[in-house]
């Protein structure tokens, strides 16, 4: 579920986040006219504040995206038309500035930038992709530095996540991070921010982890971290909380209508899945959005109950409450009117989306008929009388053949002698 924490006013640019840092463009996503970009500080993520606001003479300014080794690379158009000498602009952000360096010009016109392992691949449009070294080969001989920060102290919970980043430094440019597990390596990052997320396997309660990093510069120099705490796999105590906000109970539906179920679940770790149980059985459930789902299984009419299982990440699970609700066989019109209001010898009249349903027993057809207008405007002494989409369904009983219907007329609002009449929302509802 989404949960919210704080919120700032920003650019609707593209955004870029490392390291307590975000960057936005100015300007809108994938579009020109942006003149720059904005940092802002999101080391408490309850309360983002704008640091600073870089504005330039260009003004398409299409990415930003920080090397993580104090400077950042723009994708730079002069200005919003197209073809307009978008490059890439170098930045230096060290020391909390943002100071222009250089330009380095592509051949095409450049629009969207990845660094990988200390290289900047552009998507250069008709030049094709292009890949650029942005900083000089590191030739000084000095190794990066850094730091392994993990996302809990001294336990991990099995099922859960450990977040493992490396804030690495280097006198040029860190290339990558190598991250590994109790010796072995695991993953390769190769473009800042240096991270990675551990899934900690259920079968590994009572065990060590000990995550250690190895980061390499642009010369070839490297340094092992090894400045990480050592977790012990504990076991997940906490079964998942789950509780299903709607239907209300004993709500009433009819055959044929959607069942909306609405969940609130949540886990110290993370729910896997949700199995949706009715009268007992497993059903199907189509999730419509974070919470919302929609039974996709039909039910017969009569009572039911309902019960939804959350299951968490270490296999933990919690059934929620009994939820009982009804599905009742129904006949019902509904908007349905009746005007009259002509002279009295030229009464006209008007029905609008009227319905019949009757989905109840076996032996009884059902019948729809939608749309149905009659109108009467105004023959002095034969009433007028159409309507409109008239259907009539019969797709019950075997032995009864089907039957439709359409446009079909049968009206006669014309006596003088009856009075006007109006009727809305008119329903019989029969179970
Ligand atoms: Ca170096
Ligand atoms: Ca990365
Ligand atoms: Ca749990």
């Amino acid at each position: 579920m989404l949960e919210k924490h704080g919120s700032v006013d920003a650019p609707s640019g593209r955004l870029f986040v490392g390291n307590a840092r975000a960057y936005v463009t100015l300007g809108t996503v994938f579009g020109n006219g942006g003149s720059g970009f904005r940092v802002f500080d999101v080391s408490n993520p309850d309360s983002p504040t704008s640091l600073s606001q870089e504005i330039t003479a260009q003004n398409s300014w299409k990415q930003f995206v920080p090397t993580g080794s104090g400077f950042g690379l723009g994708v730079v158009g002069i200005t919003p038309s197209e073809n307009t000498g978008d490059d890439i602009y170098l930045y230096d952000l060290r020391n909390g500035t943002n100071t222009f360096v250089t330009r380095l010009e592509t051949p095409g016109v450049a629009k969207a930038i990845s660094l990988f392992k200390g290289l900047g691949y552009v998507a250069d449009g008709a030049a094709g992709l292009q890949v650029v070294n942005y900083v000089a080969y590191d030739a000084k001989k000095q190794p990066p530095t850094g730091q392994v920060v993990l996302s809990t102290v001294s336990e991990a919970t099995a099922g859960g996540y450990v977040v493992v980043r490396a804030e690495v430094q280097d006198d040029v440019q860190v290339r990558n991070v190598e991250f590994s597990l109790n010796g072995a390596i695991l993953v390769t990052d190769g473009n800042f921010p240096f991270e990675f997320v551990y899934r900690v396997p259920t079968n590994l309660v009572g065990a060590t982890l000990t995550f250690s990093a190895r980061v390499f510069d642009t010369g070839g120099n490297t340094t092992a971290l090894n400045n990480a705490p050592v977790l012990t796999v504990m076991d997940d105590t906490e079964p998942p909380f789950v509780q299903i906000e709607s239907p209300a109970p004993n709500a009433r539906f009819y055959l044929g209508d959607d069942i909306p179920v609405t969940v609130t679940a949540r886990d110290n770790i993370g729910i896997a899945n949700m199995e949706f149980l009715v009268d007992g059985r497993p059903t199907q459930a189509m999730r419509l959005s974070g919470i919302d789902y929609v039974l996709v299984d039909p039910f017969p009419s009569g009572p039911h109950t309902l019960q939804v299982v959350a299951v968490d990440n270490s296999g933990k699970a919690t059934a929620s409450a009994t939820v009982h609700f009804a599905i009742w066989r129904q006949a019902i019109s509904r908007e349905y009117s009746v005007f009259n209001f002509g002279a009295e010898d030229k009464p006209a009249a008007i029905s609008r989306e009227y319905s019949v349903f009757n989905f109840g027993a076996e032996d009884k057809p059902s019948a729809i008929s939608r749309e149905y207008s009659a109108f009467n405007f105004g023959a002095e002494e034969k009433p007028s009388a159409i309507s409109r989409e008239w259907s009539v369904f019969n797709f019950g009983a075997e032995d009864k053949p089907s039957s439709i219907s359409r446009e079909w007329s049968v009206f006669n609002f014309g006596a003088e002698d009856k009075p006007q009449a109006i009727s809305r929302e008119y329903s019989v509802e029969n179970r």
